[in-house]
């Protein structure tokens, strides 16, 4: 007691107080005396908080205490010892912001005061595994000016950390959280990696996967071992019973390959859970001590500069007999929990939820207004549909989607992309599809056949992921490039076909990098990178084709680039003045400022991005952004024009090819996937 209320005298000194104070009273007393013992506990390990070491934590511990008090114990409130862990769980909040190098607490600081600072529009991803882009991690800061030539200021490392070298699904198996693939560098050389970003304005992003662990983790050793404490880690049962009662009501993942959510342990005579595959254990986050273990693995990474985390399988930390075990409400307490306590420690450290679930769940991850949860989702929906869109000609299946989703939170923002290393699942709702005019079976099935390059005309070259030949249910697998028909185009040397296939890559890009949220580029698809059949070779891999699509950069074709004229400098050259575009105009920072426009012509889509005020200096206030599906030219009237108010034949002109926009007997006319990114020549 006496030690805060020194540090209270001191807070007041530093005029600190004015911030805790207006808290401290929302608090019940019982918190406030608990917030009060735990500070104390932790000067007497750690030595006194003061100015220099500690005043930010009493601040943001003071401002979150109750809240992770509230949401720790909705968890583990009847758990044996709750109180030890919940003590536990403040230290290792303390262990974390006492490690937290100086550089990053005022890297926080900062952020902290333009909260909204991930939503500019200058941020542009891409996606990229470090072994099949660079080799490995040094490797990667010598193609660093390449990333940024194209105009990439966020790299998103796909799994680094330590896994098997057999059964490590593309790293999402990971059997050690602190230690680096060895062949891909170690812990120091993420570390330089990550200095070298800063000094250029890049962020980093880094998964954390922590639904599950690889069998190799140190604690399914000892779970396999025997001891009880790690078999507690996971969902280990001494039979069929339990695991039974799950299964009722949990859909398989990975059906093809992993069947079932439970595989057998012989050595134990047991089962554990394993909804994805056999070798990925499900950690158990109904024992607290997992909980806090992750969450100090988390502050580990946080610790080492990362700036975005992304959740891996977030939908499935919780899990609960008689549910799907998928988008428990629990699993939204823990990313809660989650994100309250990092904010206590590393407030400069945003999150990505990984929730490819239906689209209403979806933004459930992005929390309310006064419960934030993740900062970024994954927009699938979006994904999915510009997908359906190329297949059909057609956006009405998108806009019907789209209308309907409920709105993110001001300051949430999406990963709006075309690929990523996953499948495309076909995660629109079948009573859309129905409205729409199709049968929602024969649609998806057509779909399938459309990208796996079976139906009639289509230039795609795809392949079935996890299909379920009793359902008939299956994903799609295949690079950008290759399902939008440049692949087959070029085996064809169809010389047409290539160039709808370049307009259609370009489409893609122009969409994700327009459309609100923060684009998510795939590695390789700016150079139009095909399939890379070579998994069908590997045992380990041939039943997955989702390593299609996970090829090896193709260097030789990126030089290439500069060759104006060739193919990859058409795809290249298109999408970095797109990401040159779209930074130097304040429209496309992401405030929720997309508004779907109606247009009488079902193959083009058009939106609209508007400023809140207009502005007095004649800046541009708003954003015409009209893209046409069709392989066709197509015509719409010019009233969508008026509707938003540009004044026709008077400096309407398209961003994109700085010219005027093309009329047809007064219709505006658009070329097989043309887009328009209209806005007015300043007054
Ligand atoms: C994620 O994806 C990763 O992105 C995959 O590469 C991993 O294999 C997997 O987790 C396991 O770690 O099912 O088909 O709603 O869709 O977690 C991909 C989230 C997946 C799931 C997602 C999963």
């Amino acid at each position: 007691m006496q030690c805060l209320s020194k540090n209270r005298g001191y807070l007041i000194a530093t005029g600190c107080i004015l911030q805790v104070w207006h808290i401290i009273p929302m608090y019940r007393a019982s918190d406030n005396r608990l917030l009060v013992d735990s500070l104390n506990r932790i000067e007497r390990k750690y030595g006194k908080l003061n100015h220099k070491h500690g005043r930010d934590f009493i601040i943001r511990l003071s401002a979150n205490f109750s809240l992770i008090r509230e949401l720790f114990m909705s968890l583990y409130g009847k758990v044996h010892k709750s109180e030890k862990h919940f003590d536990e769980l403040i230290k290792v909040l303390y262990e974390g912001y006492h490690l937290r190098p100086k550089e990053l607490k005022s890297s926080d600081r900062n952020r902290e005061k333009d909260p909204n600072w991930l939503l500019s529009q200058k941020w542009v991803g891409m996606s990229l595994y470090p072994e099949h882009f660079s080799g490995n991690l040094k490797g990667l800061e010598n193609k660093l000016d390449y990333l940024q030539d194209l105009g990439i200021n966020l790299v998103h490392l796909m799994p680094i950390l330590k896994t098997p070298e057999l059964n490590n699904d593309g790293g999402y198996a990971v059997s050690d959280y602190r230690k680096i693939n060895p062949a891909l560098g170690d812990m120091s050389d993420l570390r330089r990696l990550i200095r070298n970003l800063r000094k250029r304005g890049m962020l980093i992003a880094f998964d954390l996967v922590l639904n599950h662990t690889s069998d190799q983790h140190k604690w399914a050793k000892k779970a396999l071992k025997g001891d009880k404490k790690y078999q507690n880690y996971y969902y280990i049962f001494h039979d069929r019973t339990i695991p039974d009662q799950y299964e009722a009501h949990m859909p398989e993942i990975f059906p093809e390959t992993a069947p079932g959510n439970f595989s057998y342990l012989p050595e134990r005579r047991k089962w554990v859970m394993t909804v994805f595959h056999h070798y990925q254990w499900d950690l158990n986050y109904r024992n607290p001590e997992v909980f806090v273990k992750i969450l100090e693995t988390l502050l580990f990474l946080a610790n080492q500069g990362i700036d975005i985390l992304r959740l891996d399988a977030v939908p499935y930390l919780w899990k609960e007999i008689g549910s799907s075990c998928q988008n428990h409400e629990k699993a939204h307490t823990l990313v809660k929990l989650i994100r309250r306590c990092t904010e206590v420690v590393s407030p400069g450290v945003k999150f990505i939820a990984e929730a490819i679930v239906a689209p209403n769940e979806v933004v459930k991850y992005l929390g309310q207004d006064d419960e934030p949860e993740c900062d970024i989702a994954y927009h699938a929906t979006l994904m999915a549909l510009i997908w359906n869109s190329l297949a059909t000609t057609k956006v009405r299946l998108l806009y019907r989607s789209l209308s309907k989703l409920p709105s993110k939170p001001f300051g949430t923002t999406w990963i709006t992309y075309g690929r990523c290393h996953d499948d495309i699942g076909l995660g629109f709702d079948d009573e859309d599809i129905y409205q729409t005019g199709y049968d929602a079976k024969m649609h998806r099935e057509f779909l399938l056949n459309y990208f796996t390059g079976k139906f009639p005309r289509s230039q795609a070259k795809g392949a079935l992921f996890m299909h379920n030949p009793i359902t008939g249910d299956a994903r799609i697998s295949g690079s950008l490039a290759s399902l939008a028909g440049l692949e087959k185009s070029m085996e064809d040397k169809n010389i047409a076909q290539t160039e709808l296939a370049i307009k259609r890559i370009i489409l893609i890009h122009a969409l994700i990098l327009s459309y609100g949220g923060l684009p998510m580029i795939y590695s390789g698809d700016e150079i139009g990178l095909l399939n890379d059949y070579q998994y069908l070779d590997s045992p380990e891999k041939e039943k997955d084709s989702r390593w299609m699509h996970r090829a090896a950069m193709d260097w030789k074709a990126a030089k290439k680039r500069s060759e104006s004229g060739s193919i990859t400098s058409r795809i290249f050259t298109a999408i970095q003045h797109l990401i040159e575009l779209r930074k130097t105009t304040e429209l496309w920072a992401d405030f929720n400022n997309t508004n779907l426009e109606y247009c009488d012509n079902p193959h083009i889509l058009v939106f609209s991005r508007s400023s809140a005020v207009e502005s007095a200096d004649g800046s541009v206030s708003r954003i015409l952004v009209m893209m046409n599906f069709d392989k066709q030219p197509q015509l719409t009237g010019q009233e969508i024009l008026l509707r938003k108010g540009f004044i026709l034949n008077e400096g309407v002109y398209d961003l994109y090819s700085e010219g005027p926009l093309n009329y047809h007997n007064g219709n505006i006319e658009m070329q097989p996937y043309q887009f328009y990114l209209i806005t007015e020549n300043p007054i």
